[in-house]
């Protein structure tokens, strides 16, 4: 009885100095783009100690400046709600009809997106967007890394959106069919899986030729499996104002398998920072050509949103930063590496 107290007692206290330490971090980064490379120690080891409680292997975090990690591992099984999508990614609405649960699939807890045969678009899988409202919008360059996995005898169709991030807040970010040029909307960097399980750079960006979001020269590159656990990371850096020098970079399980350096995110009248989070894994495209002929699931977990901590730059002179390209030959180090 009285240790249960003394243990509830130590909960109490940690709930109340974790949003507190945040907040400070977040304080920290409205300097601007230099906050970035500020350390964030306390944040990094708190995140630490508190994944550390469940006794599973981590990552170290140290080195990572973590602005999401989604795992779904306390969420029940069943349809995914409105509550667990806001608790996971800090805002966001479920579309209705909603087909996305939590299942138990290869004995951990993940995210599925439900494709029912024949439909596209809002039909099945998610497509949210939420934003980086809790952390100041300073972010110029980010990572992210997800595991993902595809049934066994998933049909690809024509293609499936993957989620990216948007420059701006949500309601000026630019998809959807807006080009060309995108105006002082903000840009959005998603990937595509697209025929086949080949990958493809999906960007409206402010130098768009099309209506459609542009693959920047990359075509379509690497090739997705079915009924394996796979690893996808991609890392945007904003351009120079009046530069079309931005960078998008794809790796899967590891290997860089395309890289661009020609993207124009920013203009000196639009949005700057990446502030929103494109939450997409839905069929399509807008016709039946992107419409599996089958039901199927594709799965997610451990989605992380992250940089580079400035304890590990400045310990790893040659981890790339800012406007400096990844070389395929160096291994990408991730918050769910092993
Ligand atoms: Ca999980």
């Amino acid at each position: 009885m009285e240790k249960k107290s003394i243990i509830s007692l130590f909960w109490s206290l940690f709930s109340i100095v974790l949003p507190g330490i945040s907040l400070i971090a977040s304080l920290n980064s409205l300097f601007g783009y230099d906050a970035i490379n500020e350390d964030f120690p306390t944040v990094s080891s708190s995140l630490s100690t508190r994944a550390g409680i469940g006794g599973e292997p981590l990552p170290n975090l140290d080195d990572f400046f973590i602005r999401r990690k989604v795992d779904f591992n306390n969420h029940s099984e069943g349809y995914y709600t409105d509550d667990q999508l806001k608790s996971d990614w800090k805002g966001g609405k479920l579309y209705l009809p909603n087909t996305t649960q939590v299942q138990t699939v290869d004995g951990k807890k993940v995210l599925a997106s439900f494709f029912p045969k024949g439909t596209w678009g809002r039909g099945g899988g998610l497509n949210q967007w939420s934003d980086f409202r809790d952390t100041p919008d300073d972010i110029t360059e980010i990572y992210w890394t997800y595991r993902i996995k595809y049934q066994n005898d998933f049909d690809w169709a024509l293609g499936a959106k993957l989620p990216g991030v948007g420059f701006g807040s949500v309601q000026t970010v630019a998809s959807g069919g807006v080009g060309p040029g995108i105006g002082d909307k903000g840009a959005s960097l998603r990937l595509m899986q697209e025929a086949g399980g080949k990958l493809r750079m999906y960007v409206y960006h402010h130098s768009m030729g099309d209506t459609y979001g542009d693959d920047m020269g990359q075509g379509r590159f690497g090739q997705l499996k079915k009924g394996v656990w796979q690893e996808l990371s991609v890392r945007v850096v904003a351009n120079e104002i009046g530069k079309a020098n931005g960078i998008m970079q794809v790796w899967l399980d590891g290997m860089l398998v395309a890289s661009a350096q020609n993207i124009e995110m920013r203009t000196a009248t639009s949005p700057q920072r990446i502030n929103s989070l494109a939450l997409h894994t839905f069929m399509g495209g807008a016709d039946e050509r992107f419409a599996p002929d089958r039901d199927q699931f594709m799965w997610m977990d451990d989605v992380y949103f992250w940089q580079y901590s400035k304890k590990y730059l400045a310990a790893n002179p040659n981890a790339p930063r800012g406007l400096q390209l990844h070389s395929a030959s160096q291994k990408l180090y991730t918050p769910i590496s092993e």
